[in-house]
């Protein structure tokens, strides 16, 4: 059966990623993206686009059956620190658009989802360091808390429904194309910026507030890697642990440094700082790695080199 696919919030910083290499896998007519605000020229001229807001219903099952769309991937999400400043938006968005897409799984508007979940699904007293799949979970963000409500929602309607729904705890994600918006972790790609136009980055996280972080590379591999699996490999349908390396902002600045010597970090600690100190350092992936074959392929340093690079 030839797939037809559709990204909700595909102008965002994995969805930009995404489309393109969904694209040359399954082709360009066949990966729709979609969000409320329009995309980079190459993804509105390599394929079809439409402007979807993920908590319009009507538009969803419009586009879907528009489409005969067979698997949706959905990114449409506020991220944590935003959600802080608005909670109720950030709740609305985050589990009335997954309610949509889960609803219309159930009635078999199309046929398998994707949905991310995060390191934030996790909480103050879950073990920071390798922090197992199965664990204590007591978010402390709206964010955080949506996540965690929304994977086990997904379970429910995997086991209620027998849907075909999967999802990934994402960490913090680093990439060139497209700049995160509103997230804890954003540091990790404002550096890189910073670092090149001005040889200085003033970091709101403290020096050593270590997070798990993945190049963008990997992130997309892991997320079409989950949802290419055969079903029974998927064993877990909350949501998959995935880890690929953890640093510190310190410790990232002297990767850095190794390629711009005269590059300067100091710190100017927010809120922000309080929200990561609430996440985990490190992740133990086991479970992923062996249910379904997951690898990273990027190493910090293989990261520093390739963002440096290309920002
Ligand atoms: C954020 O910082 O909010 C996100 C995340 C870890 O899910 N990047």
């Amino acid at each position: 059966m030839q797939e037809k696919i559709l990204v909700l919030g595909s102008s965002g910083q994995i969805g930009t990623d995404l489309i393109e290499t969904l694209r040359q896998s399954y082709g360009n007519e066949n990966v729709v993206a979609s969000d409320i605000k329009e995309p980079a020229k190459h993804i509105l001229e390599s394929g079809p686009f439409e402007i979807v807001n993920a908590m319009d219903r009507d538009r969803l099952e419009e586009v879907v059956a528009k489409h005969g769309i067979t698997q949706i991937y959905h990114l449409v999400a506020m991220l944590s620190a935003t959600a802080e400043k608005m909670p109720m938006k950030g709740w609305d968005l985050n589990m009335v658009s997954l309610f949509h897409t889960l609803e219309m799984l159930r009635e078999k508007q199309f046929n398998k989802l994707y949905w991310p979940s995060s390191i934030a699904a996790f909480g103050p007293t879950t073990p920071k360091v390798d922090t197992p799949q199965h664990t204590v979970m007591d978010p402390g963000t709206v964010y955080g808390i949506s996540k965690l409500s929304g994977e086990l929602w997904c379970d429910y309607y995997c086991k209620k429904y027998g849907v075909d729904v999967r999802s990934i705890r994402y960490p913090g994600l680093i990439s060139y194309k497209t700049e995160p918006g509103g997230g804890t972790t954003d540091y990790a790609v404002d550096i890189f910026h910073k670092a090149k136009k001005e040889g200085k980055y003033e970091c709101y996280l403290a020096e050593d507030t270590a997070l798990p972080m993945m190049y963008m590379p990997d992130a997309i591999k892991a997320t079409i890697g989950i949802m290419e699996a055969p079903a029974e490999d998927v064993k877990i349908r909350t949501s998959y642990n995935l880890a690929a390396f953890s640093f510190t902002p310190k410790q990232l600045a002297e990767a850095i440094k190794k390629h711009i010597p005269d590059f300067e970090i100091t710190y100017n600690v927010d809120s922000r700082n309080d929200i990561a100190l609430g996440w985990p350092q490190e992740i133990d992936d086991q479970v992923a790695r062996q249910d379904w074959g997951w690898k990273n392929d990027f190493s910090l340093d293989a990261m520093v080199e390739d963002m440096l690079k290309n920002v």
